[in-house]
């Protein structure tokens, strides 16, 4: 075996190790919510949360809820201005820009844990919790 070979068997080896790397990677990520939407979730009930705003936290009211349970999030819009109206929830990809008119965020809690609430730019602070 001359150099060449060793060079072209070490290449291949390197080759093969990060394609089985990536691949187990990408089925580790997609099989997730796989077995997310497939675990039943227990029923709910309808809970109306108030929303309101001290300093630059969001605040709820009840500050936690349960798993399942189908959310409306009514917004207290005396106190949520500027650009605090666009409410994110980015770990149930919720977006929404609250007005007047149109104050509420309605929502089923499909996942536990707590989840953080900032504006469409990422400031102020806050956490809604859903309780497995
Ligand atoms: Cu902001």
């Amino acid at each position: 075996m001359n150099k060449k070979h060793v060079i072209a068997i070490i290449g291949i080896i390197v080759m093969v190790s990060f394609f089985i790397i990536g691949a187990s990677a990408i089925m580790s990520t997609s099989s997730q919510p796989l077995k997310e939407d497939t675990k039943a979730l227990p029923k709910g009930d309808t809970v109306i949360v108030k929303m309101t705003m001290v300093g630059s936290t969001y605040k709820f009211e009840p500050a936690s809820v349960n798993l399942g349970d189908k959310i409306t999030i009514v917004a207290d819009m005396n106190k949520i201005s500027g650009c605090f109206r666009t409410v994110v929830i980015p770990s149930m990809a919720i977006r929404k820009y609250l007005s007047d008119s149109d104050n509420k965020i309605i929502f089923t809690a499909k996942k536990a844990g707590e989840f953080p609430v900032t504006c469409a730019m990422g400031m102020g602070s806050g956490k809604l919790i859903v309780k497995g």
